[in-house]
């Protein structure tokens, strides 16, 4: 058997459309968290009508799922956020932060795809907080601790000239945000030439916040979505300790290989555990969720000794 960084848990794909008792088309992009021993994991369906939503599930290991009767996020119905939210919500992230749990997801709708954060304390009741992008921004997770007074987070503006990159602002309040800079770039001829994205909520180890992103390759066959890992310094998340040159994940198994689009691995959710282990959720193929672990050290070994330049 081929090393693998990231072991696959032997029973995927975790979750499928067949655990959801609500019609969907897919389960996929899955952030999650530990809260109490239970984890919560929030993911997005592709309705029947090719919209999305985002859905509710709980664990006690991790791994199984049981997935809740009705939908947690559907697209608002009246007000700011439902101008922003017709065509759909999607890929959402989880940050614990001040005792309530802060969920980024993607608001889409006619005037582009846009940011908004959302609050809950018990995850069966939401408050909308704010939108915190303008169009065009994907994939904001925020850092779970404050930097010098202000918030931070990792978010993925849109451009026509520059490959879509990984950039870094800074809020006094959650929800407004400046003082951003790039952080990382595409490297041309490389596994995430194409585009990258922030992918789970960075997580706190003794060497710095590891993150787990996205990166997007362009083949004759279509864009191949694989995993990264970069390790930013713990007093100050614009100092990049190490982006590590290797992928970490690729599409592999036959639903990541094959789907709704095929040869994606996507991840919006990483829980570190007390064994030195990670669990890292990815949708595999935009279809189905899938999980697996990875030894924190070796990750940081990864981004510190086997590098590449961030921008
Ligand atoms: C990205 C997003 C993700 C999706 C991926 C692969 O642009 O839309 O939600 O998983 O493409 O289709």
């Amino acid at each position: 058997m081929s090393y693998q960084l990231v072991k696959r848990y032997a029973k995927n794909p975790i979750l499928t459309r067949d655990h959801v008792p609500y019609p969907v088309a897919t389960v996929h992009n899955a952030g999650v968290v530990k809260t109490n021993d239970r984890y919560i994991m929030l993911f997005r369906s592709h309705r029947l009508n090719g919209r999305s939503i985002i859905g509710l599930a709980e664990s006690s290991d991790g791994f199984n799922f049981k997935v809740q009767p009705r939908p947690f996020i559907v697209p608002a119905e009246k007000g700011l956020f439902a101008l922003y939210e017709e065509y759909g919500v999607e890929d959402p992230r989880i940050c614990f932060l001040e005792g309530a749990y802060w969920i980024t997801y993607s608001a889409y709708s006619r005037h582009g795809v846009r940011i908004a954060l959302a609050r809950t304390e018990d995850f069966r009741t939401l408050e909308r907080v704010a939108l915190i992008t303008q169009a065009d921004h994907r994939n904001v997770v925020l850092f779970p601790e404050k930097f010098g007074g202000r918030y931070a987070r990792l978010d993925r503006p849109h451009s026509e000239i520059s490959p879509w990159s990984i950039w870094l602002s800074y809020s006094p309040d959650l929800v407004h945000w400046g003082d951003s800079r790039v952080l990382m770039k595409p490297l041309q001829y490389h596994w995430d030439e194409m585009k990258i994205g922030p992918g789970a909520t960075p997580f706190k180890t003794p060497q710095g916040w590891l993150h787990i992103f996205h990166g997007v390759f362009p083949t004759m066959d279509g864009a191949i979505y694989r995993l990264g890992v970069a390790l930013h310094a713990l007093d100050d998340p614009a100092v990049l300790r190490g982006v590590a040159d290797d992928w970490i994940l690729q599409p592999e198994d036959p639903w990541e290989v094959s789907g709704y689009v095929h040869n994606v691995v996507f991840c919006c959710g990483a829980v570190p555990e007390e064994d030195g282990l990670v669990k890292i959720y990815w949708g595999g193929a935009d279809t189905v969720v899938c999980a697996g672990t990875a030894a924190v050290s070796e990750l940081i070994d990864l981004c510190l000794s086997h590098g590449r330049p961030p921008l």
